[in-house]
C-alpha cells in the first residue's frame, strides 16, 4: 500500500508537534503503522524527543528546512518507510517556513523512488498569535510569512478551541484570507475536532497544489528577524517542577515565537513552552517517575531578537538559577536565507 504523506504547517508555536502526537495517537488505536519526521534549523529538539517519547518512530532534518534539506527530507522519509512500512507518514516543517507546496510537496511527487500519496497540506493556526498578527505586534517580514502560510493551505485548522473563551474565533477572518481552504475547529491536546479531520485528509484526493507568489527577499528578511537557539544544559539540583517555569520566566524574553524547554531527571520528564500571544509558561509532565538530583535540559529558542541577546538572556538565566547550569551545547543564530533545492511554482 503506498503511504500517506500528511504535512502538518503552521507558524512556531501553533500546535503542530501537539497535534502530531494526538494524530499518531488516535491512529495508532486503529491500528494504523504511524511515522513522524521532524524538523530544525540545528539539531537537539524538543519535539523528536516529545514524538519519541510517545512510542512513534522518528526520523530529525537538522540544519536546515525540508526545502533546503530537501534531499536529507526525502531519504530520512525513504529510510523511516523502509524500516516501518507505515500508513501514515506525518511530517512537521519549521514553523518559520513557507512555500511547502512547491519546495517539497510538489518536487517529491515527481522524485524517483519516493511513491507516497501526499494529503492536502494542513496549517495550524494559534487563535492568540493570529490575533498579534492583525494587530501589527510582530514584525512586517515575518507577518508576511505568516499571512502566505494561511494562503498556501488545502485546510487550515483553528487550534486551541478549548483556550478561547471568545465565541467569535477568526474564522471568517480566515476564509477570507484564505477561501479556498477547508476550516476544522480543534484542540490537538483535548482531541477535540480530531477525528473528524484526520478522517477528513486521510479520505481526501491529493493535495498541495496551491500556487502562491514568494518574494523570497522578504521570507528571508521575515525569518532573519528570529534569534534562534538550542542548547542542551545539565544542572544539579531538585524540585524540578519549580526549576523549569522560573527559567522560563527568568529568561523572560518578550516578543517569543516560541521558547520550549524540556527537562529530564531519572524518570521525569516535564517540558514548558511560552508561544506568540500567550507568554505565560505553560507546564505539562510527559513522563511521572523519580526525579534524581541531576537533570537534562534542552533549551530551544525562536525570539524576535537578535541572537547574541537570546545567548546571553539564557546563559544570564541558567547562572541566576545557581543549579551548575553546566552548558553540554549552545547554538545561537538567525536562520540563513531559504533557498529551495527544487521549487516547482
Ligand atoms: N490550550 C491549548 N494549548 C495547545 C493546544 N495545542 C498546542 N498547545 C500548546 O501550544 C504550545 C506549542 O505547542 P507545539 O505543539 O509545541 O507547537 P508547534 O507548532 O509544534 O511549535 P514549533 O515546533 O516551535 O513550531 C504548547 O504549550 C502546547 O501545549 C491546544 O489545543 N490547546
Ligand atoms: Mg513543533
Amino acid at each position: 500500500m503506498t503511504p500517506i504523506l500528511l504535512t502538518i504547517g503552521g507558524f512556531l508555536g501553533a500546535g503542530k508537534t501537539t497535534l502530531i502526537a494526538q494524530a499518531a495517537s488516535i491512529l495508532a488505536k486503529r491500528g494504523k503503522r504511524v511515522v513522524v519526521v521532524t524538523n530544525d534549523q540545528a539539531p537537539e529538539l524538543v519535539d523528536t524527543a516529545i514524538i519519541e517519547m510517545a512510542g512513534v518512530p522518528a526520523a530529525e532534518v537538522a540544519g536546515a528546512c525540508f526545502c533546503c534539506a530537501f534531499q536529507d527530507f526525502a531519504g530520512k522519509t525513504r529510510e523511516l518507510i523502509a524500516r516501518h512500512q507505515p500508513e501514515v507518514v506525518l511530517a512537521e516543517p519549521v514553523g518559520s517556513c513557507v512555500d511547502i507546496a512547491a519546495t517539497v510537496l510538489r518536487p517529491l511527487a515527481v522524485e524517483a523512488g519516493t511513491s507516497l500519496h501526499v494529503a492536502p497540506f494542513c496549517v495550524v493556526v494559534d487563535p492568540a498569535a493570529l490575533r498579534e498578527v492583525e494587530a501589527g505586534r510582530i514584525d512586517p517580514a515575518t507577518a508576511y510569512i505568516y499571512r502566505l502560510q494561511l494562503r498556501e493551505a488545502d485546510v487550515l485548522l483553528l487550534n486551541k478551541c478549548d483556550a478561547e473563551t471568545d465565541p467569535a474565533l477568526p474564522e471568517a477572518e480566515l476564509s477570507a484570507r484564505c477561501p479556498s481552504a477547508a476550516i476544522f475547529r480543534i484542540s490537538a491536546t483535548a482531541g477535540d475536532g480530531v477525528e473528524g479531520w484526520l478522517d477528513a485528509v486521510l479520505a481526501a484526493a491529493p493535495g498541495g497544489d496551491k500556487r502562491i507568489e514568494v518574494d523570497y527577499d522578504t521570507y528571508a528578511a521575515g525569518e532573519a528577524a528570529l534569534g534562534w537557539l538550542n542548547a542542551t544544559v545539565d544542572l544539579h539540583g531538585s524540585d524540578w517542577e519549580n526549576v523549569l517555569p522560573r527559567l522560563m520566566q527568568t529568561i523572560g524574553l518578550r516578543g517569543v515565537a516560541h521558547l520550549k524547554c524540556l527537562l529530564r531527571s531519572g524518570g521525569l520528564v516535564l517540558v514548558a513552552n511560552s508561544v506568540t500571544g500567550r507568554p505565560e509558561p505553560h507546564m505539562r509532565q510527559l513522563a511521572s517517575g523519580t526525579p534524581t538530583p541531576d537533570a537534562r535540559v534542552i533549551v530551544n529558542a525562536r525570539v524576535a531578537c537578535p541572537p547574541a541577546e537570546l545567548r546571553q538572556a539564557v546563559e544570564g538565566a541558567l547562572a541566576t538559577l545557581g543549579l551548575g547550569g553546566r552548558v553540554k551545547s549552545i547554538r545561537a543564530f538567525s536562520p540563513g536565507r531559504p533557498v529551495p533545492v527544487h521549487r516547482i511554482g
